[in-house]
């Protein structure tokens, strides 16, 4: 993987901090991404024109992060047949449900997969699912991803019973 196989596109600056940790995780699992600030709103044509340029540039996965009447997400999935994942931002004065709805709401025929309000890692690992069916080295960073969550959870475990027994 040498180009970028993500598109992380955000409705504004105020939003990096919701894909932050997604953006690691990305690093941390060796996936070439990009990642630019598009408002549907502000700046239609900047975010069609990414939309419809996204395959032929070899991208395979779009993130698409907006807070408040956030329709990146769907208008991004109107112009491209690529998967997109919509995270809801909570920024905005009704903290996030109404991106969430905005997000999540698509009419027949123009899916979006929505992760949870502020869910950028979430967004992430879900990219790097749908890349691991191409991708070997992915399918074995998600594989030691899924022995962390066993061990951590096994040490939470550990903790609450012997909190509980003492
Ligand atoms: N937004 C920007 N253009 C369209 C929308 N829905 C969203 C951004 C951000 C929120 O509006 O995604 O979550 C506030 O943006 P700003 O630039 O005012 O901080």
């Amino acid at each position: 993987m040498e180009k970028p196989k993500v598109l992380v596109l955000l409705g504004s600056d105020s939003d990096l901090g919701v894909i932050e940790d997604g953006l690691a995780f990305l690093r941390k699992t060796g996936v070439p991404h990009t990642v630019d600030i598009s408002s549907a709103h502000r700046d239609p044509e900047k975010t069609v024109n990414y939309a419809k340029n996204a395959r032929q540039e070899g991208i395979e996965v779009i993130i698409a992060v907006a807070g408040m009447a956030a329709h990146l997400p769907g208008v991004i999935a109107s112009h491209t047949t690529l998967p997109v994942i919509g995270v809801p931002a909570s920024g905005g004065i009704l903290k996030g449900k109404d991106a969430l709805y905005s997000i999540v709401q698509m009419p027949k025929g123009v899916p979006v997969a929505s992760v949870g309000i502020d869910a950028g890692r979430n967004a992430a690992i879900l990219a790097c699912e749908i890349l691991s069916i191409k991708y070997d080295s992915v399918a074995k960073a998600l594989t030691e991803l899924k022995t962390d969550l066993k061990r951590e959870n096994e040490q939470k475990s550990l903790n609450i019973r012997n909190k509980l027994s003492s």
